[in-house]
């Protein structure tokens, strides 16, 4: 990653706005252009240099000493601004502060530690499936599927008391918008930060939370001083940033996958072992989290471009899993192709924590669908809500055809 300084070239150049609300809704023709303008691109916009290509957002992912976290993963530098919250004692931290906080939920939420959430999410999900389709056989597959399904599954996980979380998903919203510009998206959410900020600081206490979820599992091990007390509030704060849109906008993009790929519902339906891979390629395809920033440490170089320290980097995690250098036929939804090694849920020592449980809910819910229904359609237009982060959607009307 490093070559000599003295050599560097400049990199091409573009005035595109990545965060417009018409590239937020349809990302790819700009991730094809940057892909294809070279493997660095300078912004300047934003004063950032943007990588599309797979090899060298992997690489950046991976090389944390030269690109931190700490700075901030959203265009905004916490060593020259201050962030609108505490930062993330995971997400913006880096080694060593970061390591303690990433161990210690790494054990909550391995696999292992889930086995137990397995037959309680299966249930809940036949119950949910069971439900809406007694309803009726046309509905919004954004609002009766994936976001019930989280918000039902989730928070009881947690162990958050009943009452407020109907608040969820706009503070995940408004986190995610606040990685990008202070555009309007940021704007139209600046009434609630505060509101919402209160809510989510109060459901971190320990008092707040129940006694066998993942909270009281973060406050008993700062009890054994894996964790000091003033980190453990900021952990569960956490899983209630990064634990709910994300789920949410992945389970809404296998819907639409399905809805779109018929015969994929089928080989699913005839392998329902499938879910995992499916959910997974689900987030290859569609990148429900699209893009982080890292901020260089040092003067240092990509493919010859210099970026200088203190300097931002967007990577763009969805152009990476559509890089045609990295995946055959990278736009196809394919359940028969090997999904791992995507960065949809980034890579290296800050990959993902929670994807486990993100496959567990997508595998309850998919296997229970898998049983009951023998088509998805789409009855409408699918509609995207614009984030400055997320391939977020506003409806997903869809038709399902019961099975016999
Ligand atoms: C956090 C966090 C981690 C991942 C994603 C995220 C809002 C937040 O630690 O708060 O997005």
């Amino acid at each position: 990653m490093t070559e000599a300084l003295e050599h560097a070239v400049m990199p091409p150049v573009s005035d595109t706005d990545p965060f417009a609300h018409e590239i937020l809704l349809d990302p790819e023709p700009l991730h094809q252009a940057l892909r294809e303008a070279g493997p660095v691109v300078y912004l300047p916009r934003y004063d950032v240099h943007a990588l599309a290509r797979y090899e060298h957002v992997h690489a950046a992912l991976v090389d944390w000493q030269h690109f931190e976290s700490g700075a901030g993963v959203g265009l905004a530098n916490f060593r020259h601004e201050k962030s609108w919250r505490p930062p993330s004692v995971l997400l913006e931290a880096d080694p060593p502060r970061h390591d303690a906080p990433r161990r210690v939920l790494r054990e909550i939420l391995a696999p292992p530690a889930l086995r137990r959430l397995r037959t309680t999410w299966a249930a809940l999900a036949e119950q949910l499936v069971d439900q809406v389709l007694s309803e009726g056989a046309e509905f919004d597959g954004l609002t009766a599927l994936s976001e019930a399904f989280p918000l039902r599954a989730f928070p009881d996980a947690v162990g958050l008391g009943p009452d407020g979380r109907e608040n969820l998903l706009p503070y995940g919203t408004m986190a995610f918008n606040s990685f990008g510009p202070r555009n309007d998206l940021v704007a139209a959410d600046a009434h609630r930060v505060a509101e919402l900020s209160v809510w989510v600081n109060a459901q971190c206490a320990r008092e707040a939370l129940s006694e066998d979820g993942f909270g009281a599992q973060i406050w008993a091990a700062a009890d054994r001083c894996d964790l000091t007390y003033e980190q453990a509030p900021l952990v569960v704060r956490s899983l209630l940033t990064a634990g709910v849109d994300t789920t949410v906008h992945g389970l809404a993009a296998c819907l639409y996958a399905f809805a779109t790929h018929p015969e994929e519902w089928q080989r699913l339906r005839e392998r329902p072992e499938l879910a995992r891979t499916a959910f997974d390629e689900a987030v290859r395809w569609q990148s429900p989290v699209q893009t982080f920033f890292r901020t260089a440490t040092t003067d240092v170089t990509i493919a010859g471009s210099l970026i200088p320290a203190d300097t931002k980097i967007l990577m763009f995690l969805g152009a990476a899993n559509r890089d045609p250098d990295r995946w055959h036929d990278p736009h196809r939804f394919d359940l028969s192709r090997d999904p791992s090694g995507h960065v949809g849920f980034g890579m290296g020592i800050h990959q993902c924590i929670g994807q486990h449980v993100a496959r567990l809910e997508a595998e309850a819910l998919l296997t229970a669908l898998a049983r009951r229904v023998k088509r998805i359609h789409l009855t409408g237009t699918p509609r995207r809500h614009p984030n400055n982060t997320l391939r977020s959607w506003a409806s997903l009307p869809v038709r399902v055809q019961p099975a016999a």
